[in-house]
């Protein structure tokens, strides 16, 4: 008999379709945080005349990859694992413009009725040894089907354009090295790093400034 897991209350078994039926899960999990997300860059933008977000990505994690996470963490390959163990399989990516933009968008999400927060990794606040800066929030949402409703993990990351420059090519190079860079790279990678926190860091401040520069102008005007 095939081997059953549940996805709450959700019964599949391991294979093609129960393969399938995770993707399509997964994939309508993603289409609805990204909606919501579009929701509140549009509430922003009518609100505030500004809009926090440049750009988002979303993607479901590759069989390779997955299976490759599943033996880092020392799991077979399984579907049962896959849906417990690989809490990014569905992932979103939101690129703002400042760090403050991340923060506001991160407590609208958390306050969303229908989102649960699983957990939040602050990589900003506190950066990984490699130097990587990003928000990661662990999410659940309902997907709503004919006969059930099954709450499905999305990984959320939010980060600057700074942040995600660095981190796509860190990303390469890690692949390049499979790992093992020479330490003067590493080294070198870190030192970016500094700059990106430093870049953000000034850029945020020159925005107030245009921001305020405007407001006097307008005042003279009047
Ligand atoms: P890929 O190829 O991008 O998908 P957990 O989710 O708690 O079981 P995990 O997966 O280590 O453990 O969680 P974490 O730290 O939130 O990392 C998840 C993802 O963040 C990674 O997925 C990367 O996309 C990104 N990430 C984390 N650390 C780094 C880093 O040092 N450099 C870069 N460039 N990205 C990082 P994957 O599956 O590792 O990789």
């Amino acid at each position: 008999m095939d081997k059953e897991f549940t996805l709450s209350g959700f019964s599949l078994g391991e294979g093609v379709d129960s393969w399938n039926t995770i993707t399509f899960l997964y994939n309508s999990a993603l289409k609805k945080v990204r909606t919501k997300v579009e929701i509140l860059n549009d509430e922003f933008q009518q609100v505030h005349q500004y809009n926090p977000i440049e750009y988002i990505k979303s993607r479901i994690k590759t069989p390779r990859s997955i299976v490759k996470k599943l033996k880092r963490y020392g799991y077979e390959s399984s579907i049962n694992n896959m849906v417990n163990y690989v809490n990014d399989i569905a992932g979103i990516r939101i690129v703002c413009s400042f760090t403050s933009d991340i923060y506001k968008l991160s407590e609208m999400l958390g306050k969303q009725n229908d989102l649960t927060v699983i957990s939040v990794k602050d990589y900003i606040r506190h950066p990984k040894e490699s130097g990587y800066k990003s928000y990661h929030m662990l999410v659940t949402v309902p997907v709503f089907l004919s006969e059930y409703t099954i709450d499905t993990k999305v990984e959320i990351q939010i980060r600057t354009m700074a942040m995600d420059f660095w981190a796509s090519l860190e990303h390469k190079i890690y692949y390049k090295f499979e790992g093992n860079a020479p330490a003067y790279i590493s080294r070198d990678l870190r030192e970016c790093s500094d700059i990106v926190s430093m870049l953000d860091a000034k850029m945020l401040q020159l925005n107030e400034a245009i921001k305020e520069a405007k407001a006097a102008q307008e005042d003279d005007m009047m």
